[in-house]
């Protein structure tokens, strides 16, 4: 019984090793919901540190009852959102940027109304891996314009 408590242990260890390698999440946040609704959007900019592609695939969060990956088109002049077919791969080195108006992590049924602690959301990846991200809640006009910045 101990010998395999063990082994569980070991996997998870090198799961966690594995996320912190491959994958930097940075700029992570979430937007506070209107009044009454139950769907909001998280926001984040995702790099692969790593040496081999990765793929997102995906996000759980226990404080919601579903998350999508979506990105957002023009058609007949009106914006719509729309999952993002296969994940978002990233090659080695590559980054991807989920901000507002752009692609997002679309979140459908919030199951309690947001506190001050962070939503701590799960991504899943391609290969089974996931990775823990604390998302701080945000007003959406809290948030700092990145377009007068450069690297
Ligand atoms: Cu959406």
């Amino acid at each position: 019984m101990t010998r395999w408590l063990g082994i569980v242990l070991l996997a998870l260890g090198s799961q966690m090793a594995w996320a912190e390698l491959q994958v930097r999440v940075e700029q992570a946040w979430i937007k506070l919901p209107l009044p009454g609704k139950a769907m909001t959007a998280a926001y984040m900019v995702l790099h692969n540190t790593g040496v081999d592609p990765v793929t997102l695939t995906g996000a759980r969060w226990e404080g919601a009852k579903k998350i999508e990956l979506h990105t957002m088109a023009m058609k007949n002049g009106v914006m719509h959102m729309r999952p993002i077919e296969g994940g978002v791969q990233l090659v080695p080195g590559g980054k991807h940027a989920f901000r507002p108006g752009g692609d997002h992590l679309m979140i459908f049924g919030l199951k309690a109304h947001p506190t001050m602690t962070d939503a701590v959301i799960t991504l899943t990846f391609d290969g089974g891996e996931s990775l823990k991200v604390a998302f701080p809640w945000r007003k959406p006009d809290d948030v700092p314009s990145h377009s007068g910045m450069h690297h």
